[in-house]
């Protein structure tokens, strides 16, 4: 039966019958999705049968897959085929003059096959170039037809389907997963009126105020021109250079030095729509919207020394996280959430609601849940599905629209002119990821790469010819917000209050808790330690004196330096004062999901007691964890009851900073203990903050690794258990870290 399921591919939907649901697949695997979805549930649950696709769904209410049917390919018993259909006899060698002699011009099997591979990558993505993505569907909790004419969002249980790209900002395409930096989080919803793309990060402002200096932030971030370093990473002179001279920058410098920067996955991160939008309802009636995706995972995130580490084992740990959670049935899920204020509350705030390096706090306006998110199938091809998808913030569909924030004004130009180089010219919208599920219709022509056969002699408007067709939508159509602008002069500025740069700094500084404090004060210090210039680090300190006191003098004592007086302000109006708002700390949301996907190591060697890893492992997966028996080399340890354990990874294959937490069994420990790998396996959880629980002699390789068993304020660390049981380790897992641990510098 074991030879049978290991043969079998992995599919979630044969778990059942294998006892093995929520195992991660195998390297690679990819299950074709073949059970339509449960329809109308409206639970926040995870679902774990819940499995959409296949483009056969029920009811329409998951098309995302279906338009792409038409393309799909799959070689399952085919002969191979030339691009023009031709059947190949011989794919191994050229056509040659002789055995020994020239290859022939006339080999056009061999000229087409090499032709295309030389024409294989198309540019990167100048900014967000590294990304994961995944398919999915958005699904309405109620009937929001009073704010927005905004269809998935008009009735209960009602499911739009969804594409999803996460992203890094700075690196290239084939840069770490683990990299300091902010992640997109675009989404396109694929509706009955057209694609609606929420193109937003996984934090709620941004770097600067205006589009005019996005390509001044983005020269300065990314690798130096001359010699083309570093490769994902802002710890560099040009990019502290650029945030020193620009004041408005600090409140974003508090969030991308925060573990926001460094998400645990792609599934435990917050999104952001960043800039306020318009809703309006079929009355025509506008309120502001901000956007906001909340995890059910929870926010988690990973420390610095473990994130550096992360980027040599695994440069794909976020990728291979998400595909992961997917092919194992563990669907991530987000809730989405509006804050709606109007136009008068909007004049009333101490920040320009216009401006995106200004968040609206949760104290001011709620984030009110309208529907969840569920991402529930892999792409089938990451170049066709991931690579080749085009996002747009002018991508919207009746009901909702644009505010003036000159930064989402200039965005609405760069994305749809950006695709016209990176996908070869305007006929983008055609490629299959990129169609919306409704017809196009429209009198656009030609253009490279055309895939519509437009029928018929007419091609302009108005025509009699065509019958007047295709004809305008009118009320039914998009149309936009009629803002009046009265009395106002073309000008090149900015309003009073966008002037204003610190309230908000602080605001997010003074809501976190110790420990986050302290991750975002080390940020600064290793990321200024990396700058060259002493007049930058200087000017970056003399920014924080407007922040934080406490802040600034951490930083400048990291550096070796005095705290410089503070950075004049550009107006002497009173820095605003807010209240905190907790839900700005990524603790404020532990999540739902407990142990779910989390990763557990358990270390086994010679002597081990195979029972009791036998029972911890099934107990860990039947709570969905991901138990891997990890020991010093692959192959059989031998158990102390006489049988055998198989291993599945080895420490050199799968260092500590894979997992989020270790049990070390009883009965090998004194094996492992003379294995430094062991040591060090145990060492990074222990300064990692990681749940450990240590079994029986396991106690010998944790005094081996001179780990102290009580907090450094001498009281008991409730994660980290010798002889405790599995439930107690259970709930640190759920918890995920325990930052009471941490000294600065780390003492293991
Ligand atoms: Fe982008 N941004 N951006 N950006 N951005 C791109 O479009 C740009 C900004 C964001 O997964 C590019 O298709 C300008 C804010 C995401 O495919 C490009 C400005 C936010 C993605 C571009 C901004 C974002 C992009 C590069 C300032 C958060 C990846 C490739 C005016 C709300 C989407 C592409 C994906 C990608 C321009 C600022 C998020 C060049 C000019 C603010 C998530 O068009």
């Amino acid at each position: 039966e074991k030879q049978l399921a290991a043969a079998m591919p992995y599919n979630p939907t044969k778990a059942g019958e294998y006892g093995d649901a929520a195992r991660t697949p195998s390297e690679g695997a990819h299950n074709q999705p073949s059970t339509p979805a449960a329809t109308g549930s409206t639970s926040t649950e995870i679902v774990m049968s819940d499995k959409v696709g296949n483009g056969q769904p029920p009811n329409g209410e998951n098309r995302t897959t279906a338009p792409l049917d038409r393309v799909r390919v799959d070689a399952g018993n085919q002969v191979l085929t030339t691009n023009q259909g031709v059947p190949i006899a011989d794919n191994q060698n050229s056509l040659k003059i002789g055995l020994r002699g020239p290859t022939a011009m006339e080999d056009f099997i061999l000229r087409e096959k090499i032709t295309h591979f030389d024409h294989e990558r198309i540019p990167e993505r100048v900014v967000h170039a590294r990304g994961s993505a995944a398919h999915g569907f958005f699904e309405s909790y109620g009937d929001y037809t009073d704010l927005t004419r905004a269809v998935p969002l008009a009735e209960k249980g009602k499911r739009t389907p969804v594409f999803v790209r996460f992203s890094t900002v700075a690196g290239e395409r084939g840069s770490t997963d683990t990299a300091r930096d902010v992640r997109g989080f675009a989404v396109k919803f694929y509706t009955e009126q057209g694609n609606w793309d929420l193109v937003g990060n996984n934090i709620p402002v941004f770097f600067i105020q205006d589009a005019m200096k996005f390509p001044d932030l983005v020269h300065a971030a990314k690798p130096e021109p001359h010699h083309g370093m570093p490769q994902a990473a802002t710890a560099h002179d040009t990019f502290w250079d650029f945030a020193s001279l620009s004041p408005e920058i600090t409140h974003m410098l508090m969030w991308a030095m925060s573990d926001r920067a460094i998400p645990r996955s792609y599934r435990t991160m917050q999104g952001f729509g960043v800039h306020t939008f318009r809703l309006i309802n079929a009355q025509g009636e506008s309120r502001f919207v901000k956007f906001h995706w909340t995890p059910l995972q929870g926010t988690h995130s990973l420390v610095w020394d473990e994130a550096v580490r992360i980027s040599g084992a695994d440069s794909d740990f976020h990728r291979r996280d998400l595909w992961e959670a997917i092919e194992g049935g563990n669907f991530p899920q987000w809730e989405l959430g509006l804050q709606i204020f109007t136009e008068e509350q909007a004049a009333s705030f101490p920040f320009d609601i216009l401006d995106s390096t200004k968040l609206v706090p949760e104290e001011l306006v709620p984030v009110t849940p309208v529907g969840r998110m569920v991402l529930d199938r892999n792409p089938d091809n990451f170049f066709a599905e991931t690579e080749q998808v085009a996002f747009c913030t002018a991508h919207i569909i009746p009901g909702i629209d644009f505010s003036n924030d000159p930064l989402l004004q200039g965005r609405n130009h760069s994305y749809l002119d950006t695709q016209i180089s990176r996908l070869g010219g305007a006929n983008f919208h055609e490629i299959p990821i990129n169609t919306p599920i409704v017809q196009i219709q429209n009198n656009q022509r030609d253009g490279m790469h055309r895939q519509a056969i437009a029928r018929g002699r007419v091609s302009y408007e108005p025509n009699s010819l065509g019958g007047g067709c295709p004809f305008q939508a009118g009320r039914m159509g998009f149309t936009s917000f009629p803002e009046a602008f009265n009395n106002v002069d073309k000008v090149r500025g900015k309003p009073e209050l966008f002037a204003e740069h610190y309230g908000q700094a602080r605001l997010f500084y003074q809501s976190q808790s110790p420990a986050e404090q302290t991750h975002i004060a080390n940020a600064f210090r290793f990321e200024l330690s990396r700058v060259q210039t002493l007049a930058v680090r200087q000017r970056v300190l003399a920014q924080l004196a407007n922040v934080d006191a406490g802040l600034v003098a951490k930083v400048a004592e990291g550096l070796g330096l005095d705290v410089p007086e503070a950075l004049p302000r550009v107006n002497d109006t009173p820095i605003p004062a807010y209240e905190p708002s907790p839900s700005l700390s990524l603790l404020a949301r532990p999540g739902q999901t407990g142990i779910r996907t989390r990763r557990v190591a358990i270390l086994v060697a010679n002597g081990v007691d195979g029972d009791a890893v036998r029972a911890l492992y099934a107990d860990l997966l039947k709570d969905g964890a991901v138990p891997r028996l990890v020991g010093n080399m692959l192959g059989k340890v031998k158990t102390s009851g006489g049988d055998a354990l198989d291993v599945e990874i080895s420490l050199e294959a799968g260092p500590s900073v894979m997992y989020d937490a270790v049990i070390v069994a009883d009965g090998g420990a004194d094996l492992l203990a003379r294995n430094a790998q062991a040591i060090d396996f145990l060492r990074e959880q222990y300064r990692h903050c990681k749940p450990i629980l240590v079994l029986g002699n396991g106690a010998n390789l944790l005094t081996k690794a001179m780990i102290p068993q009580t907090l450094p304020d001498g009281s008991a660390d409730p994660s980290l258990l010798v002889d405790g049981t599995l439930d107690a380790f259970k709930e640190a897992l759920a918890s995920h870290r325990s930052f009471d641990r941490e000294t600065d510098p780390p003492m293991v």
